[in-house]
């Protein structure tokens, strides 16, 4: 057995009747997809607070007066890598600002109905049912890549 090193992440999805604001990933890691916002939780904050930081660092939404509500814990890891990435799911349903473009994120809304799917992560067409009807879910994916899903598991959960 492996031992990881298990970092957390955060990842916010803010929806708004029948879409939801991604952003086109224009640098670094899942450079050249589509995704919520997010990123790494800083010492000293929780992840909630992080999840809040990142989208406003990301995509000038303030999301720090309306509720999110935390709907998923996903966990990545790497053929040869000993990260383990913890990242927990957000979903906002009220914010405030204009979506604007930042050095890492373009935000645009995409209607439910017709997501991305082909620019995003390739583990996102299996939970993103769940996350949008509404459900809380667990998943853990074993990449080789960034592309070739290994292994998989996802379940939903009554609450966290
Ligand atoms: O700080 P940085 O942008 O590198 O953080 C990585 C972000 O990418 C963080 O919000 C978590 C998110 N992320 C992964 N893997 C996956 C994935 O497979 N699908 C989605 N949708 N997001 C992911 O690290």
């Amino acid at each position: 057995m492996s031992t990881y090193t298990r970092k957390l992440f955060t990842l916010m999805f803010i929806r708004e009747g029948e879409k939801i604001l991604l952003g086109y990933k224009k640098r670094g890691f899942g450079q050249g997809r589509w995704n919520g916002f997010g990123g790494k939780v800083e010492a000293g904050e929780t992840p909630e607070q992080a999840a809040i930081r990142e989208t406003k660092e990301e995509a000038g939404v303030d999301l720090s007066v309306g509720g999110v509500e935390k709907v998923g814990e996903l966990e990545f890891t790497f053929e040869g890598e000993a990260v383990l990435m913890h990242v927990m799911v957000y979903a906002s349903g009220s914010y405030r600002g204009t979506p604007k473009e930042s050095e890492e994120m373009r935000p645009a809304w995409f209607p439910v109905s017709s997501l991305p799917f082909a620019k995003m992560w390739p583990d996102d067409r299996f939970w993103f049912p769940l996350l949008l009807r509404g459900a809380k879910f667990r998943g853990a994916f074993h990449f080789r890549g960034h592309d070739e899903i290994l292994t998989q598991k996802l379940e939903e959960v009554e609450e966290f």
